[in-house]
Parts: structure tokens; C-alpha cells; sequence
């Protein structure tokens, strides 16, 4: 009897366990499930040894849904966290200047090793639409992120949100006070925090989101009916899709829909810069697994686009204030090989007309591959060959490789000699030697720019070898960093840094793949946290090193990039191909990085890898004239790219097309100075400007120039038109002025070959100048003022104008700046608030004004008539020219007409 009830109590008991745990599995949609297993390799038996739950994806009875939602990419995770997974819950929660401080423990570790118990919960109100949540170890102090970030004691009052805190399990919910829209929400899954495994998740507000770099994708994310995994650990890799690439940008802009509502944007940052992946799945939800560091959660409440993205800039650093000279066209080539085809290059250039400004080499430049050297055989000439181009008004760019020789004869290359003896090159795990991997030169030791003395050590090399060639800017390549060995010449050690017991989904599978052993010591760290800033540190080191030596305003150009570099340097998109494929990509991925802060962007004109066609190469010598940084570059042994190389019908289509980026340079350099100043992106996708307009949402192949150009370019081969959407609003042809008839629509626009596709936005003024051979020789000519009137008559616009070259001119205020307004249709104001740069004469040559519907029959320049005008009323375009006004002459001019 006894027996028996022992054995019905155990199967009772069993059964009950069973049914709990069902309980505990139920999940009636396969989009609430969050992956316990996304290692490799999950079983049942793997799972079930986790706590988790194994389950075949719930088979929808509505069979449309079988092939869409659930069953793309990641497939639904079998694998996933029951209801009552072992968590953490709330053990004292208290009130602090900052905001609220709570601490959260856990009583049973979890499935990774080393799970840390107890934790505290900082929630920092840091401004009114800025909210920012901490969970580190309450015992020990763990890695963080060395940026420098905004310290906010004092919490901000009457914040745009409201935060609550759910003690048992712990979680935090954000939530938009005027909508009462769900902003951040990590209930839906349980958080984990070990020592080398942080994984928690969010609820998104939307399946809408943008960012998230560096990835080869489109630039709207939508996860409506997919599941995604975007992995950060930059990376040497000609940019493809679904692997990790270059940079490591863990930001994103998430879309807020509400019915018959403005559209709100927020943005949330994570100040991580370990290895990990973000999962996105249709619920929809986003879920960070990093192997480092601590939870350091950015929120930005907008709401607007443009709110956001200020707000994130706020906190990583603003985009820096380029030369003027850089927003020309720059030329470059792997394998010019002799100084014999560098110079025919630039003298065909010449020859040709085209107006450009930097001449760019490679390393078939250097000597035996090393950096800071050049070729006196094959490149003999070359200091004068750059004196010659500095004489003309042009500059000259070369490559800098971070990974040093370490195996040049002991006094020979000062560069690793240096090095060697301060000590600032990366060592190996427990030890104060170099780790040597290979790049170009064959063995190398590899710079820590974390070190201050590595700083100065770099300043050394840019100063002794800029003493042989002048030159005017660095390019920082390879510094992911890149790696021709896995891990170093003596592979990894067998710890935890080098073998992680999760690696994110990194390309090569390992996190040594391509690069450094993550094991390896930097004067910050280890390189396991810090190899994502690698590039971020080589381009802050190389920015201050040009500052020291030149004594201008610098520039450098890299390849691998994190939150806030782009307040050091300008970046390129890396190793595209000669394809209308990657013509296309490189648009979304010039936008996401101006959203990163790394506003002076450009892909590689033409294509790097592989041959281009003429076609081809007229088509993104267009499109490219409206990027940001433009520059033409090619790989090695591929046919000649440069415009001059190419028939005359497509040099006169090109040089078409540098005249127009050249006649627009007030205008791009007045959208730099607002970058800078005002945190404003210089390109922009079409929802910034039109965020109610739904149709705006995944465009990607049409962007904007400031809010005022709409570019639209041909991105198909064969093709003779282009099919853009055109916002509603006034639009006006550019160059010819005239207006647009249809808008708020997809319409077929006439591209032959020689055409792109320019459109000015009615409401804008837009500073313009005569182009000359280069921004240099440029810089005395007449300005334009190119007028789009709005529906009402109204324009505005303004101009930023300096030495193009120094420093301090924002900070002593030697710069000018203008704003342009035009009221009631008949009378543009100009005027000087700032007029403290008089050593360039700015001379207004001519005005343009697009939309009047009446005949101009007279105009006033500072109230006197003036005869030189022209009327054109087939297209409403009144031309006032050869008007030689002196725009620093007085703080106010105007130049006004009368209709009939
Ligand atoms: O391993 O310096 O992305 O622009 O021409 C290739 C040679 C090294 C990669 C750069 C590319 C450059 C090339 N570099």
C-alpha cells in the first residue's frame, strides 16, 4: 500500500513537473520564441541540458503563413526559453541623483560558465529625451567601452519617458509618455549575464528599423515577416551580405507607426565593443549576445530623425569639419607601379580638363612594401612629382599600412626600431614581446594606438618620412586589423580569450580569423575588448599626428571604423566590385554612415575589384559626384578607370558631371560645417525629410543632399530611365530650373546616358560657385545663389565660407556666415552674421531664381535698379548676372524684383 502510494505520488509528482514545464514551453506563436541555442549545433538533448525548451516550430494552420514569417533565414529557433528560465530579481531598488539605482540578484547560474550573480541596475535620466541603463558586476569592475561619453550626475526632469522597473523576474520597460508607445521592453526574454555572455533582448516598437553597421544591406531592415542576425568583430572582407565587415556601429533608428499619427523615431546605442550578434525576429524584437564588457544601453527619444540622430552624436562625438580641399575629386589606383604612369595619369587628367583635387598612390608606392617609405627606384621623383602637384593648387594622399616590418635589420627602419624601444607595440598574452603576425611587408608587430605613447611614436614616423614627401592626408587601410595569419605567427593560446565558450557569428568562424589573437595585451585592455576600436584609435592617433606635423586642418581616410570615429576621419566603404550591384549598394551604406556620424563617406568610383565598363564607370562617376567624399580607386592589374582613360563622349559626360559636384561646393561645405556644428547629416535618406509619407520608408536607391538636392540616379544597366519617387513637394530640374509637374509619386524619368538626375527642393537657397580646375585655384571666384521658391514664395539657405584649411577657425571665428532669405517672392536678404574672413574676395556673380509665375519686368540690387536680368517664362527662371557684388561689403544686401 505504502509502496503503491510512493509510486503514484512520484508519477503525480512527475506528471505535474511535466505539465508545468509544458506550461512553461507554451508559446502559440513562433515569433515570441527566443533562441536558447544559437551556438552551433543545438540537439534536443543540448537544449533540454540548458533548461530550455525543444519544440518543432508551430505548423500555422493558415498555410499562406507557413512560407512567409516563420521559415526565412534563421529558422525558428527549436531551441528556446521556457516562461520561467532561471533570471534575476530585484533585491533593493533606491532613488539617486542620477535617477534610480537597483540591484538584481540571480540564485542559480545558468548555461555559460561563470554566470555573475549579483548585479547593479544604473537608470541614468540624462536629458529630457536621452535615457541610459548600466548593468555591471556589484563586485568587480569589468571592461568598458574607452569612449569618452557624456557624465550626467543630475537627473533630468520632465523626461519624454517613463521608465518602470518589474522586480520579479527583473526587467525594464521605456515608454514614450505622449503615446504611450513601448520604447524598450526586455520581459520577453530572460536576461543573462556571465562573464563572457551577455544576452538580453527588447521588444521593438516597430519591425521598421534603420542602421546597425557594418553590413551589406538595404537600408530599411524590415523584419516584418524575416528573421535576421547581424554580427559586429570587424573584419578584412570585401563587403557582402550577412557577414560582419569593417566597422562595428551597434546603433539603430527604430520606426514608431501609429495610425493617422506623425511617425516618431527613437534610436537606441549599445556601448559595447566586444564581439557579438544582434538577432532580429518579426515579433517584432531585437536580442544582443556580446562576450564582453558590461550593458551600457543608450535610449534617444527623437522624435524626429534628425532629433535622434543629434542625440547619439551628443554622446559618441560629432563629425569633424573636413578640408576644403577634400570635398573635391580625388583619383587613386593599387598598381600605377612607376612614376612613368602615375605622371601620364595626371598629365592626361590635365590634358584633358578635368578638374580634380588629390592625387592619391598605393602601396606599390612603398619600398619592399614598407610603411613610411616610397620607391626611390620605381617611384623615383616622387617628393618633387608631389611639390609639382602642390604648386597647383592640388594635394596628395598616400597609404599608411598599421602593421609595422618587424623583420628590417636592427637600425635600419627606424619605424619599428622606435617602436620596439617604447614599447607600443601589442604584445603577446602574459608577456612584454610583440605578437607578430603578417600584412604586406611579410612579419609584422602591430601599433597599440591605445597607448599614449603610441601616439606620439606614430607622430614621429608621419613627421620623418613627411619631411621626404609632403604629404597632405593619410589613408589608414588594414586596420580591422587585418591579418594574412589567423591569430599571429605562433597561432593563439588555449584560454578563454582566444576560445570563447560562445562565439558570435563571425566570418572564418573563429574570432582569430584574419586578425589578431584576442588574448593579446593593449595598454587598455585586452584585444578581445578593444579590437573593434582598433581603427577608431589608429584614426584618432593618425588625425593628431597630421594636426602636429602640418599645422592644418587634417584628413584621413579609413577603412575600419566604431561609434564616433567620424570625428577623426572620413571613411570608404572598402573593396567593392565593378557592378551596377555594388553602384547600388553603396548608396543605403553612404546613408547608414552618415546616421554613424561618419558623414564624409564615399564608395569606390567605378568599382575596385574587377574590370569596369564604360558604361559603368559614367554612371558612377555621376552618382558618385553627389557622395559625400569622392573618389575613383581600382585595383590592382585592372584596367584603367580614370575618367581620362575612357572615350571622349563619356569624359565630356563625366566632366559634366564634376563640374556639378564642383559648382555645388559652397553648398557641401556649408552642410560640413553643419555636421559639425549642428549634428546634422550631409546625405540623407528621403524619410528624414518626408517621415509621414510611408513610401519613403526602404527607399534607398534616391537620397538627399542636405534637404534640398534630390538625387535619382540610373543604377541599371541598358536602362534609359529612371523610376523615382518624387515626395510631395516643389521640385525643380537641375540644372535648367524647371519645375516638376507630377509629384507625391513614382514617375519615369528620361536618364540617357548623359543625364543624371538632379531635382532642387522648392523653400532653399543654394550657395553655388563657378568651379575652377580645383577647389584651390577655385576659391576667388563668383559665388551663385541658386533660388527655389517654395509653393508660398519663400526660400532660405545659408554659407559657411574659411581658409578651407586651419585649425582654428571655427574657435577664433575667422570664418564667414551668410543666411539667405526670400520673402513674398520679390526680395532675397542676404546677410552677414559672421564677417570675419576677408583674405578670399567673395564676389556674388549671379542669382537664379526658380518658380516666379509672373514676368520679372525690373530688379533692385541694394535699391538701385540694375539692367543686367533675364526673364525666361517658358520655365519661370529669372537669371540676374554679371552682378560682381561684394558680399562682405555690409552686413545686409538685397537684391529685389517687380512683376508685371
Ligand atoms: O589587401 O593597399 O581596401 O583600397 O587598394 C589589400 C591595397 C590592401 C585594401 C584596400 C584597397 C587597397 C588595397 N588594400
Amino acid at each position: 500500500m505504502a509502496h503503491l502510494s510512493i509510486v503514484t505520488s512520484i508519477l503525480l509528482c512527475c506528471c505535474v513537473t511535466y505539465l508545468y514545464a509544458q506550461q512553461q514551453c507554451e508559446q502559440s506563436v513562433n515569433v515570441a520564441r527566443f533562441d536558447c541555442f544559437s551556438d552551433d549545433g543545438p540537439t534536443q538533448e543540448r537544449c533540454e541540458a540548458r533548461k530550455c525548451c525543444w519544440r518543432p516550430p508551430v505548423i500555422s494552420m493558415n498555410l499562406t503563413k507557413i512560407d512567409s514569417a516563420d521559415f526565412r533565414d534563421i529558422n525558428v529557433p527549436y531551441c528556446y526559453y521556457p516562461k520561467d528560465f532561471p533570471t534575476y530579481k530585484v533585491t533593493s531598488d533606491e532613488q539617486t541623483d542620477f535617477g534610480q539605482r537597483v540591484r538584481i540578484v540571480k540564485s542559480q547560474t545558468t548555461y555559460m560558465p561563470h554566470d555573475i550573480l549579483d548585479l547593479t541596475v544604473d537608470l541614468i535620466y540624462e536629458t529630457q529625451q536621452r535615457f541610459r541603463i548600466r548593468i555591471y558586476d556589484s563586485a568587480y569592475q569589468r571592461y568598458m567601452v574607452p569612449l569618452k561619453v557624456p557624465v550626467v550626475e543630475k537627473k533630468a526632469n520632465m523626461t519624454d519617458y517613463a521608465v518602470t522597473v518589474q522586480s520579479n523576474p527583473f526587467a525594464i520597460f521605456v515608454t514614450r509618455i505622449s503615446t504611450g508607445v513601448i520604447l524598450f521592453d526586455s520581459s520577453v526574454a530572460p536576461l543573462i549575464f556571465a562573464d563572457q555572455f551577455i544576452k538580453f533582448s527588447t521588444r521593438l516598437s516597430s519591425p521598421l528599423l534603420y542602421g546597425l553597421g557594418e553590413h551589406k544591406q538595404a537600408l530599411l531592415i524590415n523584419i516584418t515577416d524575416e528573421w535576421k542576425r547581424l554580427t559586429f568583430w570587424t573584419r578584412d572582407i570585401g563587403p557582402q551580405p550577412n557577414t560582419n565587415l569593417y566597422g562595428s556601429h551597434p546603433f539603430h533608428i527604430n520606426l514608431e507607426q501609429i495610425p493617422n499619427k506623425e511617425t516618431n523615431f527613437h534610436g537606441q546605442f549599445f556601448l559595447n565593443s566586444n564581439a557579438m550578434d544582434v538577432d532580429l525576429q518579426p515579433l517584432p524584437a531585437l536580442t544582443y549576445t556580446t562576450i564582453g564588457g558590461i550593458i551600457d544601453l543608450y535610449i534617444f527619444t527623437g522624435p524626429t530623425v534628425q532629433d535622434v540622430i543629434e542625440q547619439y552624436w551628443d554622446v559618441i562625438g560629432k563629425p569633424t569639419m573636413p578640408p576644403f580641399w577634400s570635398l573635391g575629386f580625388h583619383l587613386c589606383r593599387w598598381g600605377y607601379n612607376t612614376i612613368e604612369n602615375l605622371t601620364a595619369v595626371i598629365q592626361r587628367m590635365h590634358d584633358a580638363d578635368f578638374p580634380y583635387d588629390v592625387q592619391w598612390t598605393d602601396i606599390d608606392v612603398m619600398s619592399n612594401k614598407l610603411d613610411f617609405t616610397y620607391d626611390t627606384k620605381n617611384f623615383h621623383g616622387l617628393p618633387e612629382l608631389v611639390r609639382t602637384l602642390q604648386a597647383n593648387g592640388k594635394h596628395y594622399v598616400n597609404i599608411i599600412d598599421p602593421a609595422i616590418s618587424s623583420t628590417q635589420p636592427a637600425g635600419t627602419y627606424p619605424p619599428y626600431d622606435d617602436g620596439l624601444q617604447q614599447g607600443v607595440f601589442i604584445t603577446k598574452y602574459n608577456s612584454t614581446e610583440p605578437i607578430i603576425g603578417e600584412v604586406w611587408p611579410g612579419a609584422t608587430a602591430f601599433p597599440d594606438f591605445t597607448n599614449p605613447k603610441g601616439i606620439d611614436w606614430w607622430t614621429r614616423a608621419v613627421s620623418a618620412f613627411h619631411e621626404i614627401v609632403p604629404f597632405d592626408g593619410m589613408w589608414i587601410d588594414m586596420n580591422e586589423p587585418s591579418n594574412f595569419v589567423d591569430g599571429s605567427h605562433d597561432g593563439c593560446t588555449m584560454n578563454s580569450l582566444d576560445n570563447p565558450p560562445f562565439t558570435p557569428h563571425v566570418v572564418g568562424g573563429n574570432l582569430t580569423s584574419k586578425t589578431l589573437c584576442p588574448s593579446a595585451q593593449q595598454y587598455l585592455s585586452q584585444h578581445y575588448n578593444l579590437h573593434n576600436m582598433y581603427g577608431y584609435f589608429e584614426a584618432q592617433a593618425s588625425n593628431i599626428a597630421l594636426q602636429r606635423v602640418r599645422n592644418k586642418r587634417p584628413f584621413v581616410l579609413t577603412r575600419s571604423s566604431f561609434a564616433g570615429s567620424g570625428q577623426f576621419t572620413a571613411h570608404w566603404t572598402g573593396d567593392n566590385g565593378a557592378s551596377f550591384e555594388d553602384l547600388y549598394s553603396s548608396i543605403p551604406t553612404i546613408l547608414s554612415f552618415n546616421m554613424f556620424g561618419i558623414t564624409h563617406v564615399g564608395a569606390d568610383i567605378c568599382g575596385f575589384a574587377g574590370d569596369t565598363t564604360e558604361e559603368l564607370c559614367t554612371r558612377w562617376m555621376q552618382l558618385g559626384a553627389f557622395y559625400p567624399f569622392m573618389r575613383n580607386h581600382n585595383a590592382i592589374d585592372d584596367k584603367a578607370q580614370d575618367p581620362a582613360s575612357f572615350s571622349w563622349e563619356a569624359q565630356q559626360i563625366m566632366k559634366q558631371a564634376l563640374l556639378m559636384r564642383y559648382s555645388l561646393s559652397p553648398f557641401w561645405y556649408t552642410l560640413h560645417h553643419k555636421a559639425a556644428m549642428r549634428s546634422q547629416t550631409v546625405v540623407q535618406p528621403l524619410f528624414f525629410e518626408y517621415p509621414n509619407d510611408a513610401n519613403t520608408y526602404n527607399i534607398d536607391q534616391q537620397f538627399l543632399i542636405g534637404t534640398a538636392l534630390l538625387i535619382s540616379p540610373n543604377l541599371v544597366s541598358g536602362s534609359n530611365t529612371v523610376h523615382a519617387y518624387i515626395p510631395q513637394d516643389v521640385w525643380y530640374e537641375f540644372p535648367s530650373g524647371v519645375q516638376l509637374k507630377t509629384v507625391g509619386q513614382y514617375i519615369d524619368l528620361d536618364t540617357p546616358i548623359q543625364k543624371i538626375n538632379v531635382h532642387v527642393r522648392g523653400g532653399f537657397v543654394i550657395p553655388m560657385q563657378i568651379p575652377g580646375d580645383n577647389l584651390v585655384l577655385g576659391r576667388g571666384n563668383p559665388f551663385i545663389l541658386l533660388v527655389a521658391l517654395s509653393q508660398g514664395g519663400n526660400a532660405t539657405g545659408s554659407l559657411f565660407w574659411d581658409d578651407g584649411d586651419s585649425l582654428d577657425s571655427i574657435e577664433t571665428k575667422t570664418y564667414n556666415y551668410f543666411e539667405f532669405t526670400v520673402t513674398g517672392s520679390n526680395t532675397l536678404t542676404i546677410n552677414g552674421v559672421v564677417m570675419n574672413y576677408k583674405d578670399s574676395a567673395m564676389a556674388l556673380g549671379m542669382v537664379k531664381v526658380l518658380g516666379l509665375n509672373k514676368t520679372v519686368i525690373g530688379v533692385n540690387v541694394n535699391g538701385k535698379a540694375y539692367s543686367n536680368f533675364l526673364y525666361n517664362s517658358l520655365d519661370d527662371v529669372l537669371l540676374v548676372y554679371g552682378l560682381d557684388l561684394n558680399m562682405l561689403a555690409q552686413a545686409s544686401q538685397t537684391i529685389a524684383w517687380t512683376t508685371s
